[in-house]
């Protein structure tokens, strides 16, 4: 069989990207590990997804179809492998999303031969993106991610459009099963997502009410509510259980980002928090815990950010962001944290179930003042003097 000129050497090259073998960071601040290589970028999108292979048809080996990103990747362990469901978007600015696959979910992830090609709902997405993966105990997977469409009420604004959560459901990852979008009484709705459990026999919902597109206006935080039917999803009883605050790093706006995981102390979370800067928005993550008996009730939520863009993740389309909406607990408590930096690429950092209770627990909670921070540091050194090498 003929092939397009150059196709066996940009096939060799992408074999290799996928089978690098990716090494620990030296540095390690006790809490996670970063590691070197990012996991995903678009470079490992499959080449068959890009090139037209046919030399009749595409005699001077022209990449077709552009793939512009891979980034903010749902997570699941799926019959012993690390599953991504990766936010891809393409030259064209649209998303899509990819099953990417990994045997040890540190490398070695490769796309699975097609993208999802998604039911529709109603009015046909415009956009799709940022899907949570959760695994719920009424035996479906649910895909919970954005959808995006027009915002007809402002024709004349180009820029104008609605955000609201789209819903599928799956039993293999592969066959996916559209349900209608949330039906709750906000405008729009980002960075929304299933609890794993039940609550009092009704499904629970993570979410992020906005007044506008970009926005959050008034409102914002990372809200709660329940459905009692999947198959109506209106959205009762929605509250605020995590707020923006002045002054910190979710100042501006904040969004879940994975299911919570269940540990025996409460249940850890990992969102994101966004502050404006004369240099445009940063987005950190940071971490709580809610009570394992009332989901609403915040029990630890530690100052500041758990981890925020290095230098070189600073860099990328949208600049100085790191998301998140992915994680894998392992059955040895290891924790997998996919990660995205600047809407461009996945990382993953590694941790354990104790490690993140710990960082969670111990790490002092924000007291909202430089007096108060210093006042920290001062109790910790003096608590330091029996120990290292004290300088009194
Ligand atoms: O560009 C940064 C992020 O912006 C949005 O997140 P949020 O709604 O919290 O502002 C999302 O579009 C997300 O995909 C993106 O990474």
């Amino acid at each position: 069989m003929k092939t397009i000129p150059n196709f066996a050497q940009l096939e060799a090259n992408h074999r290799k990207l996928i089978e690098k073998t990716n090494k620990p960071l030296s540095l390690f601040n006790g809490i996670y590990q970063r590691y070197e290589n990012p996991v995903v970028t678009n470079a490992h999108a499959p080449l068959e997804w890009r090139y037209d292979l046919n030399p009749e048809t595409n005699p001077n080996g022209l990449e077709r179809i552009g793939i512009n990103a891979t980034f903010n990747p749902g997570a699941i362990k799926w019959n012993g492998k690390y599953l991504l469901a990766v936010r891809v978007e393409g030259n064209d600015r649209k998303s899509f999303f990819g099953i990417a696959e990994s045997p040890n979910g540190i490398d070695n992830f490769e796309f699975w031969e097609k993208p999802i090609a998604l039911p529709q709902y109603g009015e046909p997405d415009t956009n799709v993106y940022d899907m949570r993966l959760t695994e719920h105990e009424d035996g479906w997977i649910y895909g919970i991610f954005c959808t995006e469409r027009k915002d007809k009420e402002r024709l004349e604004d180009t820029t104008a459009a609605v955000a609201n959560a789209g819903i599928v459901r799956t039993k293999d990852l592969q066959n996916w099963e559209r349900l209608p979008d949330l039906i709750s009484n906000s405008g729009q709705q980002r960075n929304v997502l299933m609890h794993p459990e039940f609550v009092d026999g009704k499904y629970a919902l993570y979410t992020r009410p906005q007044d506008g597109f970009i926005e959050v206006g008034k409102g914002g935080g990372i809200g709660l509510g329940y459905i009692k039917d999947m198959a109506n999803p209106v959205l009762e009883d929605e509250t605020i259980i995590n707020h923006k605050a002045y002054h910190t790093i979710y100042e501006m706006k904040n969004g879940q980002g994975p299911a919570p995981i269940k540990t025996e102390e409460g249940w850890l979370h990992l969102a994101h928090g966004v502050r404006n800067t004369a240099g445009g928005l940063r987005y950190t993550l940071y971490m709580f815990m809610t009570d394992l008996n009332d989901l609403s009730k915040v029990i630890y939520q530690p100052a500041g950010y758990f981890m925020a863009p290095n230098y070189e993740e600073t860099v990328g389309d949208v600049p100085n962001v790191l998301f998140v909406n992915g994680w894998i607990k392992d059955e040895d408590g290891k924790v997998f944290i996919y990660y995205a930096s600047s809407d461009t690429r996945c990382h993953v950092a590694v941790s354990s179930v104790d490690r993140l209770v710990d960082y969670a627990k111990n790490t002092p909670k924000d007291n909202f003042t430089s007096a108060s921070s210093v006042n920290e540091i001062i109790d910790l050194v003096d608590r330091n003097k029996a120990y290292g090498n004290s300088k009194s």
